[in-house]
C-alpha cells in the first residue's frame, strides 16, 4: 500500500544550471549565516545554499538567506543616479560626475550659508564595513558636520548605551556557543524563532544534548514563548521592573556571587539598596508577573551554574531601554555571569552589519571605538588621515531621532541618507512626512530606487548591493566575516564605498587625504587604527590578526584578534577585567519611571509592534521576492478573540486603527497570541503601524518606544477600507 505523498508526483527541485558557487555571508541579519551563491553557465547568480563548514549556521539558511539570489535584479533596482530641481517633480536621468557635483555643490553652499552642521548625515546598518569606515572618514575628516547618525538609533543604541554604562565600552560579550554550556536562559522581548531563526536552531540544537530551562519574557506569545519553560506575558514597558525585582529576590535570599562583585565591580551598595523597594509584591502590581514566578525564576536564574541572557527590541524598543539593558547586566554580574562558558548578556543584534557601523562608522565618535570626547583619540585619528584634529567637534552631535525635530525647526537645511527608509521606519510617519517636506537639499542613496523616502529628495544614488561588493559584516557574537562580489553593480550602479571616496575627491581637504579603492586596502587601513601604536595595545576591538583571506578561510573571526593570534575571542571580559580605568564594572541603581502612553478609556489598546520572518524591515528586498511575499502578502493586526468579539470584528475583517498620531486601515487576524488589551502589526509595510506610532525617546540611547503606545479600533465600511488600503499602498 502507497502512503502520502508517494502516491503523489515526487517532489521536483528545479535545475538552475549552477556551474560555480561563490563564498559570502547573508546580507539580511544579523546572525552572519555563511552563505554561498550559485553562478549559472553565463556568471549570473541563481541560487544559495548554506556553508556546511561555518561555525554559525553549519549549512543552514531561513527563507530569506535562501532566497536571497532573487534580490540583485528584483524590480526597483537603482539603475543610473537621478536629479531634480524640486521635490515630487519629474527625475532627469544622469551620470556620476553631475550627480556628485550637484550633491558636492549644494552640501557646500548649506553648510556656508547657515554652518558646518546644517548638513546632516543619517546611515544604516546594511552597507559593509570598509564602506562605513570611508562614510565615517568623509563625514568627520572632510565634510565635517557633526550631526551624523545611524539607524543603529532606531535598533541597537540602548544596547550600546546600556553595554557602556555597566562595562565601559560597546561589544556584546558572549557568543552562540554560549547556548552549549549555560543551565538557564533568559530571553528578553526577542522573537528568536522567526528574527533569528538560525540562532534559534542553534539554540536547539544544544536543547536536544542538554536540557535547561528556557524563560521568555514578551507581552505576546511568540513562537519562541511557546517552546519556553516558562513565559512571562510583561505588562509593556515594565522590564526594568521585573529586573530590579529579580536583583531584590537574588540580593534578599544572599544568592549573589560576593567574591565575584568584591573583585569586579563597583556599585553594589547603591544597587542593593534601590532594589530593597522592588520586591516582588510590589513589582507585580506594575510588570503583572505573579510574586511567586517573580522569586522561582531568580532563584533558578541564581542558582544555575553558569545562566545567560539575551535580549532584541523588546528591551531596547523602550522609554527604559538603556536602563533595561544595564539592569540586565546588573542581573549577570551579581551572578558572576559575566565572560563564562554559558554565562553572558548578549545584546542580539538586527541587521546584517549592525556591528560594522558602531565599530567602525564614526556615527557616535571616531572609528574604531574611539570618541570624540577623548582628546588622545581626536589626534590620533587627525594624525592616522592627515586632518587637523582641530577640524573634529569635542562631542557627538545630534542623534538620528534628533536630527529630524532639527529639521523642523529649521536648524538643519540638508539630509544625506544612505541605506535607510526612514519615511517607513521612523515613528509617526506623518511628522515624518512634513519634516522631510521641509529640507532646503535632500539626497537618498540606496539600492533600490523605489523606497518610500526616495519620493522626498533631491538627487538620487544608485548603490551596488550586497554581494556586487567585496567587504565584511560584524554579526551578533563579533564575527568578522565576508562577502565576495558574484555580480558587476547593477546598470550604472556603483559600490557605496566608491561613492564616498569619489565624492570626497570634490574638496580639497579630499584630495589631500587617501582614499583606497579596493575594499581589502580599506580593510588594511582599519588594521592598522585598530592599533596605531602600543599606546594603543590591548584595546578591544583589535583586529590587526585579521585579513580579508584570513576570515574567508575560517568561514568568520571574532574580534579581539591580535597580530599574531591564530584564531578569534569567543568571549569579551573572561578575566574580570572591564574598560573603566579601575578595570571594574558598574553595578548601577536605576529607579523605574512611568512614562508611556497608555491605553486609556479613549485609546483602550496598546499598540505593539515587530516583525515576521519572511519579511526584512521595509521590504526593499523580500517585498520583491516571490515566496517571502507569497506567505507574508499583506499588514495585518493580530487581536484576542474576545476583544475581537466585543467589538464585533471578525477574522480577515478591515478595521481603521486610530491612534493620536494617525490612522491606518488593516486586516484583523484573531489570535491568542496577543492578550486582551493589545494588538500587534509587523511594521514592514508603509501603509501601517508607524502612521500611529509615537516613538517616545529612551533619555541615554535616544531610542523610540516602538512598541509602546495607544491605540483605538473603529469599524469600517469593507469596500472603503479596501479602497482606502490600496491608495495607501500605493503611497
Ligand atoms: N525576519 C526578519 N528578521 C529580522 C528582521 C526583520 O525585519 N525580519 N530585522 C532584524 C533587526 S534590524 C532586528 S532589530 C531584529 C529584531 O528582532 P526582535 O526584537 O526579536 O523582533 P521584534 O518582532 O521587533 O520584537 C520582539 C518582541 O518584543 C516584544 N515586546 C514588545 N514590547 C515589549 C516589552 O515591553 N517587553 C518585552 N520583554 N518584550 C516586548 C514583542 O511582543 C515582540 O515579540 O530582527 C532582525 N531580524
Ligand atoms: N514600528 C516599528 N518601527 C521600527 C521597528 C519596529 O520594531 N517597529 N524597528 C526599527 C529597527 S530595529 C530598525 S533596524 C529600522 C530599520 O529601518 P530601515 O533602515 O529604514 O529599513 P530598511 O528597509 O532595512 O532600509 C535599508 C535601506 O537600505 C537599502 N540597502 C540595502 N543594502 C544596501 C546597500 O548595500 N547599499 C545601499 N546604498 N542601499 C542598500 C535598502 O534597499 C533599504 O531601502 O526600523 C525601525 N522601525
Ligand atoms: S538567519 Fe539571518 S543571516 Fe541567516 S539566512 Fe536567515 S536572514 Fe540570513
Ligand atoms: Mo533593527
Amino acid at each position: 500500500m502507497l502512503f502520502g505523498r508517494s502516491k503523489k508526483n515526487p517532489i521536483s527541485i528545479s535545475d538552475k544550471g549552477v556551474v560555480d558557487w561563490k563564498y559570502g555571508t547573508c546580507g539580511y541579519c544579523s546572525v552572519g549565516c555563511s552563505i554561498e551563491i550559485g553562478l549559472n553557465a553565463e556568471g549570473k547568480p541563481v541560487t544559495t545554499r548554506g556553508v556546511g563548514g561555518a561555525d554559525v549556521n553549519r549549512g543552514k539558511l531561513c527563507i530569506k538567506g535562501l532566497t536571497e539570489a532573487q534580490i540583485f535584479e528584483a524590480s526597483g533596482r537603482g539603475t543610473t543616479p537621478l536629479i531634480r530641481d524640486k521635490i515630487f517633480e519629474d527625475w532627469q536621468e544622469t551620470d556620476w560626475d553631475p550627480a556628485l557635483d550637484r550633491v558636492a555643490s549644494e552640501f557646500k553652499r548649506i553648510q556656508k550659508q547657515y554652518g558646518r552642521d546644517a548638513l546632516a548625515v543619517i546611515s544604516t546598518g546594511q552597507i559593509m564595513t570598509e564602506e562605513f569606515y570611508t562614510l565615517g572618514k568623509l563625514v568627520r575628516g572632510v565634510i565635517g558636520t557633526n550631526n551624523y547618525d545611524g539607524n543603529t538609533t532606531l535598533c541597537m543604541a540602548s544596547a550600546v548605551s546600556g553595554y557602556k554604562r555597566s562595562f565601559g565600552s560597546d561589544g556584546p560579550p558572549g557568543c552562540y556557543g554560549d547556548f552549549d554550556h549555560t543551565e538557564c536562559l533568559l530571553a528578553f522581548g526577542s522573537n528568536l524563532p522567526e528574527q533569528h531563526p538560525i540562532i534559534y536552531w542553534r539554540l536547539k540544537q544544544a536543547l536536544e544534548k542538554r536540557t535547561f530551562p528556557v524563560i521568555v519574557i514578551d507581552p505576546r506569545v511568540t513562537m519562541f514563548a511557546q517552546m519556553a519553560d516558562i513565559h512571562l506575558p510583561i505588562t509593556p514597558g515594565t522590564d526594568l521592573v521585573l529586573l530590579n525585582s529579580l536583583a531584590h529576590v537574588i540580593i534578599d535570599e544572599c544568592l549573589h556571587d560576593k567574591t565575584y562583585i568584591d573583585l569586579h565591580c563597583n556599585g553594589f551598595d547603591e544597587l542593593a539598596e534601590l532594589v530593597k523597594r522592588y520586591d516582588p509584591t510590589t513589582a507585580a502590581k506594575i510588570c503583572g508577573i505573579d510574586e511567586d514566578t517573580i522569586r522561582h525564576v531568580a532563584r533558578v536564574y541564581a542558582k544555575a551554574g553558569a545562566a545567560m541572557s539575551i535580549w532584541t527590541m523588546g528591551i531596547n524598543q523602550s522609554t527604559h531601554g538603556s536602563d533595561g539593558v544595564c539592569a540586565i547586566n546588573n542581573l549577570n554580574l551579581i551572578t558572576g555571569n559575566i565572560g563564562i562558558p554559558g554565562g553572558t548578556s548578549l545584546s542580539i543584534t538586527g541587521q546584517c552589519n549592525a556591528m560594522g557601523t558602531r565599530e567602525w562608522s564614526s556615527c557616535s565618535g571616531l572609528p574604531g571605538y574611539r570618541v570624540l570626547e577623548n582628546e588622545h583619540h581626536r589626534q590620533e585619528v587627525g594624525n592616522f588621515w592627515g586632518v587637523d584634529p582641530e577640524f573634529f567637534p569635542e562631542k557627538r552631535g545630534l542623534f538620528q531621532t534628533d536630527i529630524f525635530p532639527a529639521i523642523e525647526t529649521g536648524q538643519i537645511k540638508a539630509l544625506w541618507i544612505v541605506a535607510t527608509n526612514p519615511m517607513t521606519s521612523m515613528p509617526n510617519s506623518p511628522r515624518i512626512r512634513k519634516t522631510l517636506e521641509k529640507l532646503e537639499f535632500c539626497v537618498v542613496q540606496d539600492a533600490y530606487r523605489d523606497v518610500e523616502t526616495t519620493q522626498f529628495a533631491h538627487v538620487f544614488l544608485p548603490g551596488a548591493v550586497w554581494a556586487e561588493k567585496k567587504g565584511c559584516f560584524t554579526n551578533t557574537e563579533r564575527r568578522v566575516n565576508i562577502t565576495l562580489p558574484v555580480a558587476p553593480p547593477y546598470e550604472n550602479s556603483k559600490p557605496d564605498h566608491w561613492i564616498f571616496s569619489t565624492l570626497a575627491q570634490r574638496w580639497e581637504q579630499g584630495q589631500n587625504m587617501h582614499f583606497p579603492e579596493d575594499t581589502a586596502d580599506i580593510f588594511e587601513e582599519m588594521k592598522q587604527l585598530s592599533v596605531i601604536d602600543d599606546s594603543s595595545k590591548g584595546r578591544m576591538l583589535d583586529i590587526s590578526g585579521m585579513s580579508h583571506e584570513l576570515i574567508e578561510k575560517n568561514r568568520g573571526l571574532q574580534w579581539p584578534m591580535a597580530l599574531g593570534d591564530t584564531s578569534g575571542s569567543p568571549r569579551l571580559y573572561s578575566n574580570g577585567v572591564f574598560q573603566f580605568a579601575d578595570g571594574k564594572a558598574k553595578l548601577l541603581a536605576m529607579p523605574y519611571i512611568e512614562n508611556n502612553e497608555c491605553p486609556d478609556q479613549e485609546y483602550p489598546f496598546w499598540l505593539n509592534s515587530g516583525r515576521v520572518v519572511e519579511h526584512f524591515h521595509t521590504r526593499t528586498k523580500t517585498g520583491k521576492v516571490g515566496n517571502c511575499n507569497k506567505f507574508s502578502p499583506t499588514a495585518y493586526m493580530e487581536i484576542n478573540p474576545d476583544a475581537a468579539a466585543e467589538l464585533g470584528v471578525e477574522q480577515m475583517q478591515y478595521v481603521r486603527l486610530v491612534s493620536r498620531r494617525g490612522d491606518a486601515v488593516v486586516l484583523a487576524q484573531l489570535t491568542h497570541r496577543v492578550p486582551y488589551n493589545m494588538v500587534f502589526i509587523p511594521f514592514h509595510f508603509h501603509e501601517c503601524v508607524n502612521r500611529l506610532t509615537l516613538g517616545l525617546l529612551d533619555p541615554y540611547s535616544r531610542q523610540p518606544a516602538f512598541k509602546q503606545c495607544a491605540a483605538r479600533i473603529e469599524s469600517i465600511d469593507q469596500a472603503e477600507a479596501a479602497r482606502m488600503n490600496t491608495e495607501l499602498r500605493k503611497f
